[in-house]
């Protein structure tokens, strides 16, 4: 048994949800819980079609819930009409919600600047007003290249407004990055800025789009619109590129929402898969908006006082579901943070809940020991020293909350009152899938606990058989739900071998982590990927993107493998194994050549993916047909002994070279 399996089994700490919670939650107790979920077993149609009602809404009613004529691309509300941003802004107007905050935006020098919702709007219809003056339209795809700003979430919403479909990549990717995820959306327009803060620098952005762009196959982006973040001048190319103020110029704060059909595509997303070549992972409207608008209010709880603060980027799943839609669809007032977690000291969050009077708190569990660690060397930034009384709700997410850093964050931060819960989800799923509730499901430190009602959660086999409780496996879901994965951007074959695998019956949607339950009360526990994704500080990276990033070094590279080991801080390390296509390099020329593959993997994909560890072999353990031996090199990342079978190793003196640290 792993000690990840282990553990959950012996963890014997479970805290009731706190009474003020249960009182006046929207699920309040497990009975109530359950009935949701007994509802979801016996009509499950009827349950999602009651929710999407309720909590949507329709330009036009949908008359049909769920088609699965051609599973697994399901379609749900399929002749519903709607719009994501009329959802999020034009349905507050003339309720008391339309004066209210919607965004309290902190920037990186501890500037605050606040919009209301009626403010919000008028500033997203102007801009998806300068979006059609373009020739931006329905179907269009958009690439959004944004730093954390009330301006990303405009340009979100705006697209979504005319129906265009967006695709934000993170800031922290490179050119390439960037021109790989252009040229497979076919993008028309890039919206940017000239640069980003973080942590008191001023970091190029615009550069890098010119950079991506100069690459070439990028012939389809007809405009690139400039957000001036600060009054530094970029480059800017005539006839292409223009500034925000230009192209608002003139432009009417009203603009008709565009109503779409509830599976018109309203974004794509980039992740990392088992392959060297990250997936589109496209989204639908009407099931997408359903889900991240309820999640708000089941696992969130948002009652119209709540300031709600997730400190997720944009750029990533958790930056579109719960900052740029869900707490907007719910009328919450939310916090949005420019900057870093540790800039100007690692007491930043602490300060930011104290001063905004934050209520519900989302962030990673990478955040999280990062500031642990931080609080143990300087007291000045230990949470004690701020008020966080206003906090009522903790949340965590993007990897497995190790317990020691879920009890920290219970005491120190949440002063042993708020519940924690624990989401587990992915790019893929839209919305949180299982987590507990926060007046309902007593939590137990690094449990995720139980699915939310009406999704069909199970641990199985490799045939996609049930596992019983207590014996490990992998994740599935049984049954689709509105805000899934509709398909991978061009790669329909890709999407069904991806997440319905023939040899599971196709019709399980496979999640790619190991999970399992415990015995007791049927807890699911995340016990990681069992694919060749990482989970590096919550960030998924492809261990093949890596090594593609590397072996595409050809005057040094011959060869590489890149495999995750276990890390205290990020949860995960990178560690590479390359052989060059010299001799093996030792002491401060191996030191050297592996500072610079590290910048040239920075330069490929960006700074989060570069190896904490490289290590240079005369070659790799492979076995007899030349397939490299991966849990080999894990072992070895990991500084354990070999104790797996060598016997079908090609070359077993590899495994004594390559354990030797450069
Ligand atoms: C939302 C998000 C998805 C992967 C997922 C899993 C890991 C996310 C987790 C968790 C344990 C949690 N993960 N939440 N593992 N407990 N609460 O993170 O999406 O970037 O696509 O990553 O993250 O491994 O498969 P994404």
């Amino acid at each position: 048994m792993s000690n990840a399996i282990e553990s959950v089994l012996v963890e014997n700490r479970v805290f009731p949800p706190p009474e003020a919670a249960v009182k006046s939650a929207r699920i309040s107790g497990m009975a109530a819980y359950q009935a949701m979920c007994n509802e979801a077993e016996k009509d499950f149609e009827g349950f999602w079609a009651r929710l999407a009602r309720d909590n949507v809404v329709w330009t036009k009613p949908f008359t049909k819930t769920l088609n699965e004529s051609n599973a697994p691309f399901y379609k749900w509300f399929e002749d519903g009409e709607l719009n994501a941003s009329a959802n999020c802004l034009d349905k507050h107007i003339g309720t008391p919600v339309e004066n209210k905050t919607a965004i309290v935006f902190e920037a990186d020098d501890g500037a605050v600047t606040q919009v209301t919702y009626k403010e919000l709007l008028a500033r997203v219809s102007q801009f998806a007003n300068a979006l059609k003056a373009q020739g931006i339209k329905k179907g269009d795809r958009v690439i959004v290249y944004m730093p954390m700003t009330i301006e990303g979430v405009v340009a979100m919403q705006a697209c979504a407004r005319i129906g265009a479909t967006h695709s934000v990549v993170f800031g922290g990717f490179s050119a390439k990055s960037l021109q790989e995820r252009i040229i497979d959306a076919g993008a028309v327009a890039v919206i940017t800025a000239n640069f980003q803060m973080r942590g008191g620098k001023e970091l190029g952005l615009k550069s890098i789009v010119d950079e991506a762009l100069a690459m070439g196959g990028c012939d389809t982006i007809k405009n690139v619109l400039v957000y001036m973040r600060t009054p530094t001048t970029c480059n800017m190319v005539a006839g292409r590129d223009k500034t925000f103020t230009e192209v608002l110029q003139g432009q009417s704060t009203e603009c008709k929402p565009e109503p779409v059909n509830a599976e018109h595509p309203l974004f794509i997303l980039y992740t990392s898969g088992s392959t060297g070549k990250p997936k589109g992972v496209q989204h639908s409207t009407g099931g997408y908006l359903l889900w991240a608008n309820l999640t708000m209010q089941w696992t969130f709880d948002i009652k119209p006082q709540d300031v709600f603060w997730c400190t997720a980027d944009i750029g990533w799943i958790t930056g579109h579901t719960y900052v740029a839609y869900g707490p907007l669809a719910a009328g919450a007032t939310e916090v949005i943070f420019e900057g870093v977690p540790t800039y100007p000291h690692a007491g930043r969050f602490w300060q930011m809940i104290e001063k905004h009077k934050v209520t519900v708190f989302y962030t990673a569990p990478t955040a999280i020991r990062s500031l642990i660690k931080a609080a143990e060397t300087d007291e000045k930034v230990h949470p004690k020293n701020w008020n966080l009384t206003s906090l009522r709700i903790l949340g965590t997410v993007g990897e497995p909350i190790n317990p020691e850093a879920w009890m920290w964050y219970h005491r120190n931060v949440g002063g042993e009152k708020c519940p924690i819960v624990d989401t587990f989800w992915q790019t893929e799923t839209g919305g949180h899938m299982i987590t507990p509730l926060p007046g309902a499901t007593p939590t137990v430190p690094g449990s995720c606990t139980l699915p939310l009602p009406g999704i069909m959660a199970a641990i199985v086999d490799e045939q996609g058989h049930d596992m019983p409780n207590g014996s490990g496996g992998m994740l599935v879901v049984k049954r689709p739900w509105p805000s899934m994965i509709r398909t991978i951007w061009g790669d329909p074959e890709r999407f069904k071998k991806s997440y319905f695998p023939e040899e599971m019956g196709g019709k399980l949607y496979l999640a790619g982590d190991g999970a399992v339950r415990d015995a007791q009360r049927g807890y699911f526990r995340i016990t990681g990927r069992i694919d060749d994704v990482l989970n590096v500080s919550g960030h998924r990276l492809g261990t093949m993107e890596i090594e593609s990033a590397l072996v595409s070094k050809t005057d040094l590279v011959a060869e590489a493998a890149v495999v995750g080991r276990p890390d205290d801080l990020t949860g995960e390390a990178v560690c590479a194994f390359v052989v060059l296509k010299r001799p093996r390099p030792t002491g401060d020329e191996a030191k050297k050549i592996a500072d610079e593959l590290r910048a040239w993997v920075g330069k490929e994909i960006g700074p989060i993916a570069k190896p904490k560890d490289i290590r240079f072999g005369d070659n790799l353990p492979k076995t007899r047909s030349g397939k490299i031996m991966r849990r080999l090199l894990r072992s070895i990342a990991k500084g354990d002994a070999i104790t797996q079978d060598t016997s079908t190793l090609e070359n077993p003196a590899i495994l004594e070279q390559l354990a030797q640290k450069s």
